[in-house]
């Protein structure tokens, strides 16, 4: 990626706990890589061997390609290994290793700034996608000269709730989210972009839980398309999968969402409660935190020397309510005295 964005992405990994364990194999091709395959692994290791076989086998016929496995603080050894692993394969892949947890969407950032290819891929190294799909995305997008192609997901094996789970979200991600009405997964894991379109959006994007879905309404992507990859059952490491996910993810809906009137909504139905919960703590400050919160929902949209604006001018339009009580009354008082006596 050029300096300019490298720098952005780079600043939100303190750089003491980064660690680039290199390349395994001369990682230049005579021209840039066609793709960059960027792998986000937590405790993964059990994984290692069979996704990078996985990988070389399906990459291969790219002939110029690269894989940037971002280890995440592991505790089995996974970046250890991934270097052992690619170096005895001959994988073209870089390794690198934070020392501290930071969460997938961090990870898969930091695995961006490293980039090299004319596409950038995603995919997850639990085994669950078939490297394949990313070698058919590629092709669909070169072919046709879509900017971005992201997997429709299709999973067979996943339990009920996380089934519906995952439907509500969907559900809730088109109705909210203009960009992603016509989107067939717009929560998505697995996906290949044009680098020069990410570079240009790169700095626009948050780390947040659902990484493709900010890809996808944050980079302008003239031409999308869209191609059905079945999930496989998770062999090997458990799921990290949390349901303190669903928060952040609603957050995150919240965020993108088109729907300014909505936010205001919800921050407006929020302040109260908060206001009410808050009364017996902090008294008379109760009703300001509440207004807080409803204009924190309205500030990423306006920006604060607006939103202060706004509250001004609400504010003074209040005080004028109440300076004006007395003139009403005065009023009132009057016409009662100009009326005493006549029945309507
Ligand atoms: N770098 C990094 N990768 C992570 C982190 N958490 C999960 N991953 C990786 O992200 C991918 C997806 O994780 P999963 O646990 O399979 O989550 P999931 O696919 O949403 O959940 P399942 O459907 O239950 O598999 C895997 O490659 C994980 O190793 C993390 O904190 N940092
Ligand atoms: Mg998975």
């Amino acid at each position: 990626m050029s300096e300019g964005h490298i720098s952005d992405i780079t600043l939100l990994i303190d750089d003491s706990i980064r660690e680039d364990l290199g390349t395994s194999v001369e990682n230049t091709c005579n021209r840039e890589p066609l793709i960059s395959v960027i792998v986000p692994a937590y405790n993964e290791a059990s994984n290692i061997e069979k996704l990078f076989k996985g990988l070389k086998k399906e990459l291969e016929v790219l002939q110029c390609y690269e894989v940037i496995l971002v280890d995440d603080g592991s505790s089995d050894g996974t970046a250890d290994l991934a270097r052992r692993v690619a170096s005895r394969l001959g994988l073209r892949a870089s390794i690198i290793r934070l020392d501290v947890n930071s969460g997938k969407p961090r990870a898969l950032l930091e695995g961006f700034s490293r980039s090299l290819g004319m596409y950038v891929g995603v995919i997850d190294a639990d085994l669950q996608y078939d490297p394949k799909d990313l070698v058919a995305m590629v092709r669909n997008a070169i072919d046709h000269g879509y900017d971005a192609v992201f997997g429709e997901r299709i999973d067979p094996s996943r339990d009920l709730v996380r089934k519906l789970v995952s439907l509500g979200a969907k559900i809730l991600a088109k109705l909210l989210i203009r960009k992603a009405w016509k989107a067939r997964d717009p929560t998505t894991e697995i996906y290949v972009i044009r680098r020069e379109k990410l570079e240009r959006c790169l700095g626009a994007i948050r780390p947040r839980i659902k990484l493709g879905l900010e890809i996808l309404v944050r980079c302008r992507l003239n031409r999308v398309s869209w191609i059905p990859v079945t999930i496989r059952p998770r062999e090997g490491e458990e799921s990290k999968f949390k349901f303190i996910w669903i928060p952040s993810y609603l957050w995150q809906i919240l965020e993108l969402t088109d729907y300014f009137t909505l936010r205001y909504i919800v921050g407006a139905l929020a302040a109260l409660p908060i206001s009410i919960l808050l009364w017996n703590y902090i008294g008379i400050l109760a009703p300001f935190v509440g207004a807080a919160v409803k204009w924190i929902f309205i500030w990423r949209d306006i920006g604060l020397g607006s939103t202060l604006a706004v509250k001004a001018l609400a504010t003074a339009i209040k005080i004028a309510e109440v300076a004006a009580w007395p003139v009403t009354a005065l009023i009132e008082l009057i016409l009662i005295h100009l009326l005493r006596g006549t029945r309507i």
